[in-house]
């Protein structure tokens, strides 16, 4: 059945009657066929959202009403986790045991927003004292309104409830737009709202490629807000074709995050770190730890046992319990790897493992390339500068703290680092100087939906998740009610006629 656009209340085919196959990336077999969300749809999902706003039914429930829709959908999720994590493991490749932990992510974001929804019941009305004893002045949190929210491949259905449970938290109607490469859990989601209670036309979702329905959905001038999670150029676009009628503009648009690594570490946590900061889901991570930024002494020592376990670790699908990561999402963006790798050999790296895609008769008919790391990288360097979103690390090495904080802040991104130390005092140091979203010390990796995720410059603006993430939803709104009004008296020309 290939009716998965859902606008208005109702699953629905596109109108021109569009269909989108989605392959696996590590089998090549067909795993489903999606609508194709043309623009007449996106108008249809437009029109949909903007009227079940401005009904103002949505809004008119209470923080707590709303807080139990996100609980419901919070349990539904945690019972549809395994049907879930198989869709997601299909459209990405990623193995199972991955996608169950990001299910369990994804229920813990709705749980995360229902409580904060909760402390709204309070904090979403604020008595302003002015000095006055005639005036009643109040600040009100209000939604925003319709919100568009797009999301990526990686980690599908998480970012999407990054988005989807503070959008609800707030009372804001929205579109989903999932990536076109991986609609599958979306799709499933939308059932869970629908049965979690959703009124009709609040949520609506659009499968298809956002090259088609990008430049409506981020103009259209009924939509409030755009949140999009996705690459630099594309949420570049998107910032332009919104500021036409001033929409607020949430991004993350991914990093280049410097792991830093001083002698003076605990250095078999740190390489264990570093490892999987590289090379977990194959370094399609927006957090990933692609920069190996190492103190000279013990630059040797750590690059070698990085290498001697980056060549052990197995790639495979969904389906091979062996695998420790899987394949890259999409030929295109195997090409685009292989390029960036090519380059940066050209500019000088030197290539210690890797480099290659997989030629073993079970990855013939998938995205799958190894881990790699390149040596003797420098700032001037293409494949320091800008992601690959593969699993390629580079490595530069620092001789003093100076040196360290000023290589972590090479690069136009900001999205988080992480910096190794026994040190505390110096680490302190470096967490404040390394202008990122977030700085792990001696960890590398972890989030939790209570702490605010998003970048500094090119990685992005605004947050996710924490009380930002509900606040992006959220507009301002002074009311200041005047009990005694008497008349201004500010111009003559006012005093004379009512004199008159
Ligand atoms: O992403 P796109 P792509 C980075 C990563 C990757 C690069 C490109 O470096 O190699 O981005 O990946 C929708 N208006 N990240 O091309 O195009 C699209 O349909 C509105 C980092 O796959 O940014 C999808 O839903 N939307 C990242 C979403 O944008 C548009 C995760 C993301 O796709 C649109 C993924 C348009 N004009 C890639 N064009 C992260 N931050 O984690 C496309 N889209």
């Amino acid at each position: 059945m290939t009716r998965t656009l859902y606008i208005d209340g109702e699953w629905r085919q596109s109108v021109d009657g569009a269909i989108r196959e989605i392959y696996s990336p590590a089998y090549g077999t067909l795993v489903r066929s999606v609508s194709e969300a043309g623009i007449e749809d996106a108008l249809a999902a437009i029109a949909s959202a903007r009227s079940a706003f401005d009904r103002g039914d949505f809004q008119s429930w209470s923080w707590l009403e709303r807080s139990e829709l996100l609980s419901r959908i919070g349990d539904l999720i945690d019972r549809d986790r395994d049907i879930l994590a198989e869709l997601e493991s299909a459209d990405t490749g990623k193995r199972l045991v991955e996608a169950q932990y990001d299910m369990a992510d994804v229920a813990a974001t709705f749980r995360y927003f229902a409580e904060s929804a909760l402390t709204y019941q309070e904090k979403s009305e604020r008595i302003v004292d002015v000095g006055e004893e005639h005036i009643e002045s109040r600040v009100r949190y209000e939604a925003i309104g319709l919100s568009v929210l797009i999301g990526p491949w990686n980690y599908p259905l998480l970012q999407i409830s990054w988005k989807v449970a503070p959008a609800l938290a707030a009372g804001c109607s929205f579109i989903i737009k999932p990536s076109e490469l991986t609609p599958s859990t979306a799709i499933h989601l939308m059932k869970i709202l629908e049965e979690a209670g959703t009124p009709p036309g609040i949520a609506n979702l659009l499968t298809g490629a956002g090259s088609t329905i990008g430049d409506t959905l981020t103009s259209d001038p009924r939509v409030d807000m755009v949140s999009f999670t996705g690459g630099l150029s594309t949420g570049k676009r998107i910032t332009v074709k919104a500021a036409e009628t001033v929409k607020r503009v949430a991004l993350e648009l991914g990093g280049k995050n410097p792991n830093i690594i001083f002698a003076d570490a605990d250095l078999d946590a740190a390489i264990d770190f570093a490892v999987t900061a590289a090379f977990l889901h194959s370094g399609q991570v927006c957090s990933a730890g692609t920069r190996l930024i190492v103190e000279r002494s013990i630059h040797d020592q750590v690059v070698e046992e990085i290498v001697r376990r980056a060549e052990q670790i197995p790639l495979g699908g969904p389906d091979d319990l062996n695998a420790e990561t899987g394949p890259l999402i999409s030929e295109n963006h195997l090409k685009k790897v292989e390029a960036y790798l090519a380059q940066a050999v050209a500019e000088g790296a030197k290539l210690l493992v890797g480099g290659v895609r997989s030629m073993l008769a079970e990855h013939a008919n998938g995205w799958f390339f190894p881990p790699t790391v390149l040596d003797h990288c420098n700032t001037t360097m293409y494949c320091v500068q800008e992601e690959s979103f593969g699993p390629i690390l580079t490595v530069e090495t620092f001789d003093s703290e100076a040196e360290a904080i000023a290589l972590g802040n090479d690069t136009i991104y900001g999205l988080s680092g992480a910096v190794w130390s026994a040190d505390v005092a110096k680490a302190e140091r470096l967490s404040r100087a390394l202008r990122h979203g977030t700085i792990w010390i001696n960890d590398y990796g972890p989030y939790k939906p209570q702490a605010e995720w998003g970048g500094f410059k090119a990685s992005g603006n605004g947050r996710e998740l924490g009380e930002h993430g509900l606040q992006e939803y959220l507009e301002i709104k002074h009311i200041w009610a005047n009990n005694s009004p008497s008349r201004s008296g500010w111009f003559a020309t006012q005093r004379s006629k009512s004199k008159g």
